[in-house]
């Protein structure tokens, strides 16, 4: 037996520098169940009493050698592959990181932005902080207009209606200041955030996102509102996407519409999301009124023009399948990172 182990100790002693799989056979044939130094425990067993001593030590000082050099073996082998790998190779890709991802809003008032800048239409900003005049008196909002009320507005400053000062409530007030500042025609659509005053719940937030547009020009109709929407609707949701318009009233248009579009879910045989009706409103519209006109001193004679706008979270819902509002501004991750990630 003692030669036996001389002769291996020889072995393993000689056995140098190595690729991956002499090292596996080196493992299988020492350190393996049926290896070697399991054989040689074996017979352990049957050595007499008084050579156990000896003997035993011998054995683990042999079962030491083993794995030490195999554990040597390995890592000079291992780093030298990883080496090869990762730091040898430099035309391989480097390691992935996190980018994040759009927001689900900014992903749908992009769409929306393209498909109107492709009908020619341009993009307009303007403050969040408004004056009276802006956000309701030019817009033909009547004193005692209940939008006005401290219900729906929040006020940085509220005297008596013309020095009022408030977060906009819409985007139209951007609409005032281009006609204001220009002349027609506009084609123009205002992205935003606007503000309401009103309880935070899953159908409810105190602010939300608007995209309005506007078109004057001479002998804009009806017709060209209807087109221009049901256009819209068609690249937006798809063709084949039917659209119906009911009767509605706005202080600033007349006559006044809310669009609806055939609920894009169910394709109109009724679900949850269009509470069983087959149709989902998207949007107010109608033509701007001449007292609107009058107020930018655009000559109502000689110009008409129609405006519309829409709530993105709705139009985001829809297309999402997204239930609570509050989502879009708790910045929750696992959320946002179900959208689309921005390819660099
Ligand atoms: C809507 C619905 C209908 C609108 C009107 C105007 C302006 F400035 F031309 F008078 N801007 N936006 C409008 C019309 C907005 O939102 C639901």
């Amino acid at each position: 037996m003692q030669e036996t182990i001389d002769k291996y100790t020889r072995e393993i002693n000689e056995f140098a520098k190595t690729t991956a799989e002499e090292l596996e056979s080196f493992r299988i044939k020492f350190l393996g169940t049926k290896g070697i130094i399991k054989d040689l425990f074996e017979q352990f067993k049957t050595v007499g009493p008084e050579e156990k001593r000896t003997f035993g030590k011998v054995l683990n000082q042999f079962k030491q050698l083993a794995e030490t050099k195999y554990n040597e073996l390995k890592e000079s082998l291992g780093g030298a592959e990883e080496g090869a790998k990762s730091e040898g190779d430099l035309t391989l890709p480097g390691e992935g990181f996190a980018i994040g991802s759009r927001h689900p809003l900014s992903l749908v008032r992009n769409e929306i932005i393209d498909i109107f800048k492709r009908l020619g239409f341009v993009v307009a900003e303007g403050p969040e902080i408004e004056d009276d005049w802006h956000n309701f008196s030019a817009l033909n909002f009547p004193e005692e207009h209940p939008a006005r009320d401290m219900q729906d507005t929040f006020f940085i400053k509220k005297n008596s209606g013309k020095d009022d000062i408030a977060l906009r409530t819409h985007t139209s007030s951007v609409q005032v200041r281009m006609m204001e500042n220009g002349k027609p025609p506009f084609r123009a659509i205002m992205p935003g955030r606007v503000y309401r005053n009103e309880a935070i719940s899953a159908r409810a937030h105190c602010f939300f996102h608007q995209v309005e547009g506007l078109y004057i020009d001479e002998n804009v109709s009806f017709a060209d509102l209807k087109q221009t929407l049901y256009h819209f609707v068609q690249e937006l949701y798809g063709e084949g996407t039917k659209v119906r318009f009911r009767p509605s009233y706005f202080p600033f248009t007349e006559p006044s519409a809310e669009m609806d579009v055939s609920c894009t879910i169910c394709k109109g045989s009724g679900c949850n999301m269009c509470k069983y009706t087959g149709w989902v409103e998207i949007l107010g519209c109608g033509m701007v009124d001449p007292n609107v006109l009058e107020n930018c001193n655009i000559d109502s004679k000689k110009y008409t023009g129609f405006a519309f706008g829409m709530g993105i979270e709705r139009i985001t819902n829809l297309k999402y399948v997204i239930r609570d509002l509050r989502l879009f501004s708790e910045n929750d991750v696992r959320f946002l990172e179900q959208f689309q990630t921005e390819i660099i």
